[in-house]
């Protein structure tokens, strides 16, 4: 049997950093992903799909998407299986959805059998009692949390080790994950649907699981994702020099991704890093591009020691030699001094 995977969809989030015609895009796409992963598992024939927590992203998500999301399952035939999230546990899911094929695991520990010997557990909220399954059975398991670190939403994998779980279908955490449980199970992390902001770069999707095989398939879904790229602006020859540089780093990114490039290396203080002109020329060939400048300016305090008596020279001494200040701080104030001295825009 195959078992379609997700979690992390929170229909209805936003990312305040973004302008609001973007922020409408993500969320829109969201929606279309989900009703694509649903799809898919159709096509596909799945027995179930699963989803490990935070489908919503509030407790008082839109009518609309809750409408959405009662047609989707509606016109769906596959079982789908629900935990709920720290996003979403406080969300009462309506009387005609619950009940048909949508099955809610709530707070207490509890299990369904399917056919092929699949039997699906899972359990809401914080406080797991997870019990001894059956060996001769092919067990899954839902549960939302972070497995890594100990916070409020803290899943204590001991408490899951022997227990005879096959899968572990987690969510809480955006990106994939696929690790070893114990000797006879896994646990994965599908990600979220849609990334929603820089700190969830990459290829977004879901898992499908083939109970037969143990096969573990993540899949990514095509259309706009999130993408930080370095590029070491050390010995670059100009504008043209770095413009070719930025082409070819990005010539295999869509217009609809999202792209954040950041400068790093060191630079002669002489030299123009022109952010302004290639912000402007690649924000039209993107959804979003920014540059966030990471550089730093190459400074030999010897030769500065030696520089003959200049205006800039003694102020680079003075903060070259400031004990209080730490490197960064040191090269952030350089940075900015220099610029002033040039009579850049700060
Ligand atoms: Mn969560």
């Amino acid at each position: 049997m195959k078992i379609v995977h997700i979690a992390d969809v929170h229909l209805g989030a936003s990312n305040r950093k973004l302008s609001s015609s973007l922020q409408k895009s993500l969320k829109l796409e969201n929606a279309n992903r989900l009703k694509f992963v649903f799809e898919y598992a159709d096509k596909i024939k799945a027995g179930a799909i699963v989803i490990s927590g935070d489908l919503f992203h509030s407790k008082n998500p839109s009518n609309q998407l809750i409408k959405f999301f009662g047609e989707i399952v509606s016109a769906c035939k596959i079982p789908v299986f629900y935990v709920k999230g720290n996003h979403d546990e406080d969300f009462i899911f309506s009387e005609e959805l619950n009940g048909k094929n949508f099955i809610i695991f709530d707070k207490e520990f509890s299990s369904l059998q399917l056919e092929d010997n699949v039997v699906i557990s899972g359990q809401s909220g914080s406080d797991l009692q997870i019990k001894n399954l059956d060996q001769s059975k092919f067990n899954i398991v839902l549960l939302h949390g972070d497995v890594h670190s100990k916070g409020n939403d803290f899943i204590d994998l001991t408490l899951c080790k022997n227990k005879n779980i096959d899968y572990l279908a987690l969510g809480h955490i955006h990106s994939f994950e696929n690790g070893k449980l114990d000797q006879r199970g896994r646990f994965v992390y599908p990600g979220c649907l849609t990334g929603n902001g820089f700190d969830e770069c990459g290829e977004k999707g879901f898992v499908v699981f083939d109970t037969l095989s143990s096969e573990i398939q993540f899949t990514a879904i095509n259309g706009k994702k999130f993408v930080i790229e370095k590029l070491d602006i050390s010995n670059f020859k100009g504008y043209n020099d770095i413009d070719l540089k930025i082409e070819n780093l990005l010539k295999n990114y869509s217009f609809e991704d999202f792209i954040r490039l950041e400068f790093v290396g060191e630079y002669e203080e002489e030299q123009d890093k022109y952010i302004g002109i290639l912000t402007n020329k690649f924000s039209n060939l993107y959804s979003y591009f920014e540059i966030i400048d990471k550089s730093k300016i190459k400074l030999d305090p010897q030769k500065l020691r030696q520089e003959i008596l200049s205006f800039k020279s003694e102020f680079l001494k003075l903060v070259f030699e400031d004990s209080t200040l730490d490197e960064e701080e040191k090269n952030q104030i350089c940075r900015l001094g220099i610029s002033a001295l040039r009579g850049d825009d700060l």
